[in-house]
């Protein structure tokens, strides 16, 4: 565990349509979706780049629950996450953190989803082997254009559908322009993926390298090219959209 609390914005992400599988299993638990409003809850620090979002990534061998948030509302993440939701006046009941049913990610997969100001009105969720546990809330959602680890994964998801039992267009949203920077144009995480030659989602040491690049220079030297925001530099969009997403309830803060 990190020494510095981690202030990250969460982002729900509706789960407008489940795979047969999902059902099952859900209906297996005697868990009625009817009246219910589910949504996976994506961890980010990137609050500014939701417009380019292409899927959210769960990791298939992670066990979620899902979580009753108060109001119909519904969240899925890992007990961890909503344990640590339940002791910062986030749900119901302080200190509640019983499932209401359980899931595993891989059967999660394929389900047809809403993210908020995205500019794909109907993305999926696919599966990404490296999200870890015990960070965040173990959903990440995917933003390709800002995103080192999430354009490789793309990258990797559209070359091997079979392998990962998923559609090849599920995986096949173009990355998004969201913010300019002079050294590396429109699409920041791409551009370096290619210039240090990144070639899989396990290039651990390049993709750390590439995360420390893409990260400062969008926040330092980025400017909004689309939304509300288009035209101001990186670091004054970012509090206002993450402002905007808390005050219409698509997101909220979660510390760890
Ligand atoms: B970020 P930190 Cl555009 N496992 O959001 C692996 N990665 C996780 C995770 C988990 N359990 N939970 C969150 N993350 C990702 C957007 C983004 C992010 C952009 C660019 C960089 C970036 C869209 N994905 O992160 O270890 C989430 O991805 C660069 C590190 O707490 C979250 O923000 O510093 C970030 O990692 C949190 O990482």
């Amino acid at each position: 565990e990190a020494v510095n609390p981690q202030e990250y914005t969460a982002i729900k992400i509706k789960v407008t349509e489940w795979p047969e599988a999902a059902q099952k299993v859900l209906s297996e638990q005697s868990f009625d979706l009817n009246g219910k409003s589910v949504y996976l809850i994506a961890a980010t620090l990137r609050p500014e780049t939701m417009y380019g979002q292409t899927c959210c990534f769960v990791s298939p061998k992670i066990e979620y629950g899902i979580f009753d948030a108060g109001n119909n509302d519904y969240y899925i993440c890992t007990e961890r996450a909503f344990k640590n939701m339940s002791f910062q006046d986030l749900t119901p009941v302080r200190g509640y953190y019983q499932a209401s049913a359980k899931i595993s990610g891989s059967v999660i997969i394929g389900a047809k989803i809403k993210a908020p100001l995205s500019v794909y009105p109907e993305l999926r969720v696919l599966p990404m082997e490296t999200v870890l546990a015990n960070k965040g809330t173990g959903v990440v959602t995917s933003v390709p254009s800002n995103s080192p680890d999430d354009y490789i994964t793309a990258i990797d998801l559209q070359n091997k559908p079979e392998y990962y039992k998923i559609e090849r267009e599920w995986a096949s949203f173009e990355p998004v322009a969201i913010i300019e920077t002079p050294t590396y144009g429109t699409v920041t995480a791409k551009t370096i993926i290619e210039q240090l030659k990144v070639k899989s989602p396990k290039d651990k040491d390049a993709l750390a390298q590439a995360k420390e690049l893409a990260y400062k220079e969008d926040f330092y030297q980025g400017v909004m090219v689309i939304g509300k925001y288009k035209g101001e530099k990186v670091e004054d969009a970012k509090p206002k959209v993450k402002a905007d997403l808390i005050a219409s309830n698509e997101a909220f803060v979660y510390d760890e």
